[in-house]
């Protein structure tokens, strides 16, 4: 059986965004509810990033909290993560998933319908829909896709959706009227002066429509 993704607010590390480290980030990720956390580093050797996961899965797991690892699928296969998250210039997904087996999630990002199709048909577990709004958190990040492109997957992909890019708690209420199962705020949630407070926010515009 492959780990099914649960619903709810998805958490990115971005250090480089933060005066904390990533261990630290998700220390307080966890302590805001967060249930979903992918580890995503871009700076940092094989051998860092290696040694940040292995202490975050140990959080992860105490928390009951689903572990994604973006890209490093050596990584997430020695860490025993929940998922692996895919770029679209990444390892294909059919690729990964002889390398991952069955039971890890694979999780794709996913910029316009072409490749949303792509990776249901592919077995992705989930997708990630975006940027919806303007983002420079990503490096080389195309241009928005807009909230049309979030209303096509809910409408037509049946996997779930994450919805991600440029979401801030001031156009939060835009995204959750279209109710994908997972909404991800990366600098906003990891940038904020105080990680808790800004969570307990985003919980409270996000349950006007769940
Ligand atoms: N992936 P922020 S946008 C990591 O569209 C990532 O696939 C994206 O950061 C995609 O919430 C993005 O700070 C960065 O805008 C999102």
């Amino acid at each position: 059986m492959k780990k099914k993704i649960p619903q709810g607010l998805y958490a990115i590390t971005a250090e480089n965004f933060s005066k904390k480290n990533n261990v630290e980030i998700v220390k307080e990720l966890l302590d805001s509810g967060i249930r979903i956390i992918q580890y995503r580093e871009k700076k940092k050797t094989k051998f860092e990033k290696l040694k940040q996961c292995e202490t975050i899965r140990q959080l992860t797991l105490s928390y009951n909290c689903f572990f994604i690892v973006n890209d490093d699928i050596d990584i997430a296969m020695s860490v025993h993560s929940d998922g692996i998250h895919l770029g679209q210039d990444d390892l294909p997904l059919l690729k990964a998933r002889i390398i991952v087996g069955q039971d890890m999630a694979i999780g794709i990002s996913t910029h316009n319908p072409e490749q949303a199709n792509k990776a249901t048909i592919n077995g992705a577990d989930y997708i990630g829909v975006g940027p919806i709004f303007q983002t420079f958190t990503k490096e080389n990040m195309i241009d928005a896709v807009g909230l049309e492109y979030l209303e096509y997957c809910v409408i037509h992909i049946k996997i779930p959706k994450v919805a991600i890019g440029g979401i801030k708690l001031s156009n939060l209420s835009r995204v959750a009227k279209f109710k994908p199962e997972n909404i991800c705020m990366v600098t906003e949630i990891v940038g904020s002066k105080n990680i808790v407070e800004t969570i307990n926010k985003a919980k409270k515009i996000i349950n006007d429509y769940y």
